[in-house]
């Protein structure tokens, strides 16, 4: 065992956030260390290597600001950009911004206590090193605790069991293997068109169908490039004003205000542009059912007429709202199943029942698989936070703060839980605005919080009990409005873990969020208290 390191800020997580947070917080002199489970940076992008893995965000915009030399200088090739470019991009940054010296990789956390008359968190790793520190943030991500659901016999299988989101690092060869695969998330639209390219037989399958836009992925357009990177301040503050800090070109019209002909001419036109700006046809998709319902209508019939067998396009075409579930963005997803070694089964009609050594077995058949694949998302927003002993003031354990859901003051901070931060936590926009912009702004928030307390001598802050609960009602009540807290089981809401109390956890619109944030902190950090 080594000796106990004594820091000023430890941060569990070398994705974005992490990376982001230690060259800040280094910045302002602070002694800080990154520890990372992997061995290496870039966090979900580390994990998340299956086939055709790649953001649905443009790549201009899923990119960090803090550096306008940084932003002019690396050129993405893509509009949206594959996971082993987003990698790359995270390694340059560690390098370009010296970050490798201060993570130490390969090393999970597993408890973190804090000592009241020390005031400092004391910290276990697995391999049992011992650190403290005053502060600590956890830029543990929103979907990294993978989700492997409780199948009968999940060991028994004789072939080669993966799971999208902890992909291995070397190529897998699906030439002429058989290959099933559970889930019709993202990640599943993502590497099924991919996977069937190669595999002698895909057997897919869906539970819950998925609505999906067609990416039109392309190389940069250089031109667009150079017209945003002459300003790109302006276009990032732009960016900022958007409900979800995205260039989505938001409608202001009515869906239910337009004629029919020319709904379905702003829905064409849309879906030609690709991408999550569908969802921003119109200005009431997200709060009127009516609306939402002529969005599914239209998404429908694009199915129908991408899908050559009715029956299984009508088993592709999802009953939910629109948007209510995360809205995939895809590469043909839907014309691959026009493919003979492609097959879609229902699993509402026949469950599984158990996975067997050589494949699985629903209520009405038995498949046989080389590869078996789990495209079965993650125990989101909250399973990486709670995967680690954390105890707070009195040994205040987080599984029994959070246990009818996860309390918490702007997504940041908690009660009875000192110095502890977390970055894009439930209750801050996250997951439903634009990550990258998220991150940033949540540590300059941080930083900022942290040279007020220096000013002020103060050595400890938390969220107080009654902000925490007036947040999180503020949080549920602006998702009541809209049509996405509710309709579906969703990982938003925890729906999709069983056990896992079921709140909407995302602050919905990002411009208001960071409005609050700005009037928390111009009124002396309200809502904090300090000791
Ligand atoms: P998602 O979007 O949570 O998708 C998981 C899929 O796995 C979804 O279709 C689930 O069906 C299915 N699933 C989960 N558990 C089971 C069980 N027990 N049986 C059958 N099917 C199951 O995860 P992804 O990794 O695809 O995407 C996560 C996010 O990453 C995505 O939203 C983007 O933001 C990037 P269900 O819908 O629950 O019926």
């Amino acid at each position: 065992m080594s000796r106990k390191k004594r820091l000023d800020v430890v941060v569990v997580g070398a994705g974005f956030a992490g990376m982001y947070a230690l060259h800040k917080l280094r910045s302002r002199g602070l002694k800080v260390l990154v520890y990372e489970a992997g061995s290496g940076v870039g966090g979900t992008w580390y994990w998340n290597r299956y086939p055709g893995a790649r953001c649905d965000v443009n790549s201009l915009e899923y990119s960090y600001q803090f550096s306008e030399e940084l932003q002019q200088e690396w050129n993405w090739s893509e509009r949206y950009s594959p996971q082993p470019e987003i990698l790359a991009y995270a390694n340059h940054v560690a390098d370009r911004f010296d970050l490798i010296k201060d993570i130490q990789f390969d090393t999970k956390i597993t408890k973190l206590n804090f000592n009241e008359d020390k005031r400092l968190w004391f910290g276990l790793t697995e391999q049992g090193e011992k650190f403290c520190a005053q502060f600590c943030i956890m830029a543990t991500g929103c979907l990294s605790k993978h989700n492997i659901p409780n199948f009968e016999g999940i060991d028994n299988f004789q072939g080669e069991l993966l799971h999208t989101g902890q992909w291995p690092h070397q190529p897998i060869n699906f030439s002429g293997k058989k290959v099933g695969i559970i889930g019709t998330g993202s990640s599943a639209i993502q590497s099924i068109p991919i996977i069937a390219k190669d595999a002698a037989q895909l057997t897919v399958f869906q539970r819950t169908a998925t609505f999906s836009i067609p990416a039109y992925n392309a190389p940069m357009d250089r031109g667009y490039e150079q017209q945003i990177k002459s300003n790109y301040k302006e276009f990032r503050a732009h960016n900022s004003q958007r409900y979800a800090a995205l260039n989505n070109n938001p409608s202001h019209l009515s869906a239910m205000e337009v004629s029919e002909e020319e709904r379905e001419a702003i829905y064409e036109e849309r879906w030609l542009e690709g991408g999550l700006p569908f969802l921003a046809s119109f200005n009431d998709l997200g709060i009127n059912e009516e609306a939402n319902a002529t969005a599914i209508d239209f998404i429908h019939r694009k199915i129908k007429s991408a899908v050559d067998d009715p029956d299984i396009a009508e088993l592709l075409c999802p009953k939910t709202v629109i948007g209510c579930k995360r809205l995939c963005v895809d590469t043909n997803y839907y014309k691959t199943f026009n493919l003979e070694n492609v097959v879609l089964k229902n699993l509402n009609r026949s469950p599984i029942q158990r996975i067997t050594d050589k494949g699985l077995k629903t209520k009405d058949a038995e498949y046989e698989f080389d590869i078996l694949i789990l495209a079965t998302g993650f125990d989101a927003m909250t399973g990486a936070l709670l995967a680690i002993d954390i105890r707070g003031r009195s040994n205040k354990t987080l599984s029994e703060h959070w246990k009818d859901g996860p309390a918490n003051y702007l997504g940041l901070s908690m009660n009875r839980f000192p110095n502890l931060f977390m970055i894009t936590g439930p209750g801050s926009p996250s997951v439903l605005a634009n990550m990258m912009v998220g991150i940033e702004q949540h540590v300059d928030f941080i930083a900022d919080l942290l040279s007020f307390m220096q000013n002020k001598d103060k050595l400890q802050v938390e969220a107080n009990a009654d902000a925490e609960e007036n947040w999180v009602r503020l949080v549920n009540r602006i998702a009541d409005q809209t049509l996405f807290s509710k309709g579906c089981n969703s990982w938003y809401t925890g729906a999709n873990i069983p056990g896992k109390p079921k709140i909407f956890m995302p602050y919905l619109g990002y411009p208001s969020y960071v409005e609050k944030c700005n009037e928390i902190a111009a009124d002396g950090y309200r809502g904090f208290e300090f000791f």
